[in-house]
């Protein structure tokens, strides 16, 4: 079997070696933030902790959080812990609350970061002699920067495209011969509808994998892409606050994302009292930097909600895995008093035959919420006749109502009335929030 772990000696480390390795890790990375982040050594003073407290990771509970309202109120250099001389990068994300997360890079933090994103692509079947078509977004977005540094330290012939301009996609994807694609799945998704429009079948590439990530997406929508573009689709998980993606990956068994876990270490916790669960229980996700240095985040509350495990892998791994991510805490509606993920909506539609490009629109009229789900049809679905068309509303909406325990109204829309999106899928439009 074709090596599969670009970095061995930690991917398959035993778990007790890694545990030791993380509590000296943390220990050293408590002192560092506390004498060089005074907005950290501010939290851990006003909760009565100091770095002589943490021991090993079995102190880490006494750790003060860190949240999205810290990064606001820190904004821009609050959280940085080394000089800007040391650092070499920023990279940006679009926070959900007006300012934008602004994160800072050494060298070493770029270098690490570039090391997480390579074992992803070595977990794939990744090697030099691939040809890797990154068609996340390039800039401020740490998808295209993350996977390209990856790409490179693999040594894949990379393609930086960036994310958009479909046409050209294609054309550099079947004259360049790509073998991995990366970019987020509904990209990915859309990528494979226009192959489709243009006569291509799924076995006309080269691809074998795709790495996807940067939004929640479902096993449904998983089965579609593979069917779609012909290949094996492959999930990757991180966020901007704790370097970009790679935080965790799928391996050939693609049953969950492997933590990357020399670097960072996962605890779940419970969203309403903070409390530590245990492994295996549904929570939000909370992630401390181990050894990185400009922008190191201790106990940062991510707001995904998720699982972790450590079963046995048969890749060899011996890293922790997490569950896909089900949505952020605040991707969550509540409507009617119900709460509503969005994954459980694509859930529904997948298995129903539809196609993943829909938006859910929720308002209030006469004090209750309204909910309205646009769903597109598939070119062969499309029917001229309202009685048809009715009674496929009808048949969706309650399935709809045997997933979610409420009612929504469906809309079957004509195909390609959807925008498509190049990047994150903005799949929801909330306009109870405007007022
Ligand atoms: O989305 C980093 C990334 C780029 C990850 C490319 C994977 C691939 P942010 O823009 O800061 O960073 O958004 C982070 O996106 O907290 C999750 O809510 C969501 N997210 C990221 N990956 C996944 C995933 C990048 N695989 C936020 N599944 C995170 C579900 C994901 N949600």
């Amino acid at each position: 079997m074709e090596k599969r772990y670009y970095q061995p000696e930690i991917e398959t480390m035993p778990v007790e070696e890694i545990k030791k390795m993380q509590s000296e890790k943390l220990v050293k990375q408590v002192r560092h933030v506390y004498e060089n982040m005074p907005y950290y050594r501010n939290l851990m003073d006003e909760k009565g902790v100091t770095p002589d407290d943490i021991k090993g990771i079995e102190d880490l509970h006494k750790l003060p959080f860190l949240t999205k309202a810290d990064l606001r109120d820190a904004y821009p250099y609050g959280l940085l812990a080394k000089p800007l001389d040391e650092c070499v990068r920023i990279q940006s994300t679009s926070g959900t609350t007006g300012k934008r997360v602004v994160a800072f890079y050494t060298q070493h933090d770029v270098d690490l970061w570039e090391d997480c994103c390579a074992r992803a692509l070595v977990a794939v079947g990744g090697s030099e002699k691939d040809v890797c078509q990154v068609a996340y977004g390039y800039g401020l977005f740490t998808g295209g920067p993350g996977l390209n540094g990856g790409s490179h330290k693999v040594g894949c012939l990379t393609l930086p495209m960036s994310s958009g301009n479909t046409e050209r996609q294609i054309q550099f994807m079947m004259d360049l011969e790509a073998t991995i694609l990366c970019c987020t799945p509904s990209y990915a998704a859309y990528i494979g509808e226009s192959l489709k429009e243009r006569g291509y079948k799924p076995t006309d590439n080269k691809l074998k994998a795709g790495i996807f990530g940067a939004e929640p997406w479902t096993e449904e929508m998983r089965r579609s892409i593979e069917e779609s573009l012909g290949i094996k689709a492959y999930d990757i998980y991180g966020l901007t606050e704790t370097s970009g993606p790679g935080v965790s990956f799928e391996c050939e068994e693609q049953t969950g994302m492997h933590i990357n876990e020399d670097h960072f270490l996962a605890e779940i916790i419970d969203p309403d009292t903070g409390e530590v669960l245990p492994e295996g229980e549904k929570g939000e996700l909370v992630f401390t930097s181990l050894d990185k240095e400009a922008f190191p985040l201790l106990r940062y509350r991510t707001r995904d909600i998720c699982v972790l495990s450590r079963k046995k892998c048969s890749c060899g791994r011996t890293l922790i895995k997490m569950a896909k991510p089900m949505g952020r805490s605040d991707d969550m509606l509540i409507i009617r008093g119900v709460n509503v993920f969005p994954s459980q909506i694509e859930t529904v539609l997948l298995n129903e035959g539809y196609s993943p490009n829909y938006q859910i629109i929720v308002d209030r009229a006469n004090n209750t919420d309204t909910f309205d789900i646009n769903v597109e049809l598939n070119p062969e679905q499309f029917t001229d006749t309202v009685s048809g068309i009715s009674a496929m509303e009808k048949k969706l909406a309650e399935a709809m109502k045997t997933m979610l325990g409420i009612n929504p109204a469906i809309h079957l829309v004509a195909p390609k009335s959807i925008t498509r999106s190049e990047g994150k899928a903005v799949r929801v439009i909330d306009k109870r929030k405007l007022i």
